[in-house]
Formats: structure tokens, sequence, C-alpha cells
């Protein structure tokens, strides 16, 4: 069981890439499982994924981060006795910062393979976000977490503009790599998946 964490601020299209490699990597035969984290009180991507057909487990309100650890190792535990899938993608809320997450993994009792940590930059909000006095420490502070970053968004973006964000990344943390897709339209997620599933 492979744990691959899908990070990234809030509307930077997490739930958007999940559903959009879950399937490909259920076409190509994977067992997928989703574990969100939602803060709000109906856990719409939750049904919106199980509408897909795509085995979901909601673990409820609070931050995956801190006190919903126990909650996800159980969580673990469970799915892997009743579903026993290959993949298991995470959801951490938009203001998690990822690493605590793994952190947290040790309390789970059984192996699992720990997959890399994708953070996804919002090709389309991202550099306002950036810019702003109170968040920029934060997104620095979850692309820094990342294994992978994810330039999502990019049917919306000038080719100039995805080559800046590149560097700009590269610069905020040299040792990840750099993807980009557009969960949207299905670009870029074959490579995605190359290297999450390889790396
Ligand atoms: N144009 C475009 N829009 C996208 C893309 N990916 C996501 N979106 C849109 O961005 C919005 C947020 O996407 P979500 O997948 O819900 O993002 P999220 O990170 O799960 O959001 P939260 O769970 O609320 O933090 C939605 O309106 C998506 O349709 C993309 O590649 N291109
Ligand atoms: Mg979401």
């Amino acid at each position: 069981m492979k744990l691959i964490q899908i990070a990234g601020f809030l509307g930077s299209g997490k739930t958007t890439t999940i559903i959009a490699i879950s399937r490909e990597m259920s076409n190509r035969g994977k067992r997928v499982a989703i574990i969100v984290n939602e803060i709000g009180e109906v856990p719409v991507d939750a049904k919106i994924m199980s509408d897909y057909g795509l085995k979901v487990m909601d673990i409820g309100g609070g931050c995956i981060c801190c006190e919903l650890m126990i909650n996800l190792s159980y969580t673990l535990e469970e799915l892997a006795r009743l579903y026993s899938p290959d993949i298991v993608l995470i959801e951490p809320s938009g203001v998690a910062i990822p690493s605590s997450i793994n952190d947290g993994l040790s309390m789970v009792k059984f192996p699992i393979e720990r997959g890399p940590i994708v953070v996804l930059f919002d090709g389309l909000r991202g550099e306002e976000l950036l810019a702003d006095e109170d968040l920029s420490n934060f997104i620095k502070r979850q692309m820094i977490n990342a294994n992978i970053i994810v330039i999502n968004k990019i049917d919306l973006l000038e080719d100039e503009k995805i080559k800046y964000f590149e560097k700009l990344l590269s610069g905020i943390n040299p040792n990840a790599k750099i993807l980009k897709i557009s969960a949207k339209n299905g670009c870029g997620i074959k490579e995605l998946i190359e290297e999450v599933l390889g790396g």
C-alpha cells in the first residue's frame, strides 16, 4: 500500500487532480483509495469522488495534520483490511503543512510505503498568494515540503508564465521535481503518474 499526498493551498486543484490521476491509475488496474480531509460541514468532495465510483474515506472535520492523525492511522488500517488498495491518495486540507502528515504516519502500525509528497502550485492564484504578506511564508513552506511541485491550471497560462513559475519554484525548493499539468484537461497527468509511481 503506497501513500501519496496531494497537497496544496485552498482551490489549487487537489480534488480535480486526484480524480484525474485515480481514474488513470484505475484504468491501469491499480486499486486506488482516496482519503479526504474536509473542514467544511458537508464533505462535498467526498461525495463528488464517490459519484465517480472511487473508494473514498472522509476522516471528518478538523485538520489532518494535527488532531486527526489518530483517525488517519485508523482509517488507513480500515482501508487496508477492507479494501486492500495498491495506492492511497490523501488530500489534506489546503491549510495543512504536508510534512506534519508524513511525521504522523509513524503512528501507523503496519507496513506502508511512503510515496512522494506532491504539492500543487495554483497557476491562476499562486503568484498573488506569494505576493501576499500574510500568506507567502505559508505557501513557501508548503512548497519546501514537496518532493514534487506541480504547477496546475496550465491551460490558463502562457508558456512564458509557466517558465517563470518553474524558475520561481525551483528557487524556493531546488530539490523538488517540477511538473506542469492541467488537472482539468488531463495535460501532464500521465507524466505525474509516472513520477509518483516510479519515485
Ligand atoms: N482552468 C482550470 N481550472 C482548474 C484546474 N484544476 C482545478 N481547476 C478548478 O479550480 C477550482 C478548485 O479545484 P479543486 O480541485 O476543487 O481544488 P482543491 O485544491 O481540491 O480545493 P479545496 O479542497 O477547496 O482546497 C475548481 O473550480 C476547478 O474546476 C485546471 O487545471 N485548470
Ligand atoms: Mg478539494
